[in-house]
């Protein structure tokens, strides 16, 4: 009988309990290893169910956000994203702020080469409208976890060579002597959209952090434009606040 092994509850459709059961088959670690579902015979197989239900089973999988779908590549069980406490007071890099907490930092490269800015970037930049600009758009990953989406544009004149950057963009502007040394950045929170949505695998609809950086070089000029989608269930943005000087002598003021 299908379903005899997914141990159907009183009540519950099908493709429920099948859900149920491929719950508990992760839950048990049996897809640890490559994280990857099997294919569908031998899931139905397993689970004896005809793939028509084992297919319901999965979408519902990937609705609750239990699995994944890569293009391409398979149904995926999702991991849990690395947690983390970023300083805002800080001008670190994501390479380094991942490998501070023991994460392995990896990029997938959506878009990279140089162009003629748009006005936004020739703005943000204060740079001609007919400067090159360097272009890089990656997804960030966290152990293999995708944590955010970077769209950087540095003119041109900061980087060297013809591979200007590898991994790291801090670490290539470092080399090429042009470390930011301070930088403005601007949070707001935004639903994210459906394309952004399946590169960050969450859900379309969820909250993001939607950051723009505007980094300078020692002598002021401006060296990166960045705008970036943060996943907001994997990131908290912390800032130290003080009091002025002034309102600090009141305050010490009055306690005496
Ligand atoms: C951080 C910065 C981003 C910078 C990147 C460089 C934020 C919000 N953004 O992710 O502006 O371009 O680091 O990282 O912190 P990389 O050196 O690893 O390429």
């Amino acid at each position: 009988m299908e379903g005899r092994r997914a141990g159907r509850a009183e009540r519950m459709p099908l493709f429920e309990s099948v859900g149920e059961a491929l719950k508990r088959e992760i839950a048990s670690g049996r897809f640890a290893a490559a994280d990857v579902l099997p294919g569908e015979r031998e899931l139905s197989d397993m689970l004896e169910v005809s793939r028509t239900t084992l297919r319901r089973a999965i979408a519902a999988l990937v609705d609750e956000g239990v699995l994944v779908h890569r293009h391409g590549a398979g149904t995926f069980v999702r991991r849990s994203p690395p947690h983390v406490e970023q300083p805002l007071s800080r001008l670190t890099s994501f390479t380094e702020d991942m490998r501070l907490r023991g994460l392995t930092a990896s990029s997938r490269v959506i878009e990279r080469g140089t162009f003629l800015p748009t006005p936004e970037e020739s703005m943000m930049l204060d740079i001609a409208l007919s400067e090159t600009v360097f272009r890089l758009a990656r997804l960030r990953l966290a152990d293999g976890v995708p944590m955010a989406i970077e769209r950087a544009a540095v003119p041109l004149r900061f980087l060297g060579g013809e591979e200007p950057v590898a991994d790291s963009l801090y670490a290539a502007l470092q080399t090429a002597g042009f470390r930011p040394v301070r930088a403005l950045q601007r949070l707001r929170a935004v639903v994210i959209g459906a394309a952004e949505a399946a590169m960050l695998e969450i859900a379309e609809g969820s909250p993001a952090l939607d950051i723009h950086r505007v980094a300078f070089v020692a002598d002021g000029r401006r060296v990166e434009f960045t705008r970036s989608f943060y996943r907001s269930d994997t990131y908290d943005f912390v800032a130290e606040l003080t009091l002025s000087a002034n309102a600090r002598e009141r305050a010490e003021g009055a306690v005496r």
